[in-house]
């Protein structure tokens, strides 16, 4: 079995300046992972292999960046129990709210968790699967809770200029 934890996948290398920040949380994280581009419509046979392999692996989760007609998260998810989390990139024409529309509509019984367009919902994807993973994992939750206190610290921490 694999050690690899969590797949980011991606429809073209054009999507990865949005999800290398996904990369760079589980980097942060220390989670298992690797990185590919799976093309939805361009390679649908590595598509369903990958989803048919993911529960054998022994991934935890397949976050899945797309943009435009963005099917790849939902076929992933179609083809898997393992959880995806789907990335909307943003596209060219209609900056992003096509794939967020593509991802979020789920019809009934296939669930995708769709997060926000671009960098904050691919950082934020990263950080709900060491949630999932926190779940099993003491260490892991408390690495995810000090995350968090920084975040706080640093929030208190913002002065505002004179108004003007
Ligand atoms: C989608 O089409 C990809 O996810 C990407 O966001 C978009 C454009 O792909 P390229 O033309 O840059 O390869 O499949």
């Amino acid at each position: 079995m694999s050690s690899i934890q969590v797949g980011v996948v991606m429809g073209s290398s054009s999507d990865w300046d949005t999800l290398q920040h996904a990369v760079q949380i589980l980097q942060e994280f220390g989670i298992a992972h690797e990185a590919r581009v799976i093309s939805a419509h361009r390679m649908p046979d590595d598509m369903f292999a990958y989803a048919e392999a993911a529960v054998g692996r022994g991934l935890k989760a397949i976050i899945a960046g797309a943009g435009g007609a963005a099917h790849l998260p939902g076929m992933l998810a179609a083809k898997t129990t393992v959880p995806v989390l789907g990335v909307p990139v943003a596209s060219r024409h209609l900056h992003g709210v096509d794939s967020l529309h593509s991802i979020v509509q789920m019809p009934k019984g296939v669930p995708v968790a769709t997060f926000a367009i671009g960098t904050a919902g691919a950082a934020n994807a990263a950080l709900f699967a060491v949630a999932l993973l926190a779940n099993q994992d003491a260490a892991l939750r408390a690495q995810l809770d000090a995350f968090r206190a920084r975040q706080t610290e640093t929030a208190r921490g913002m002065t505002l200029p004179p108004a003007t």
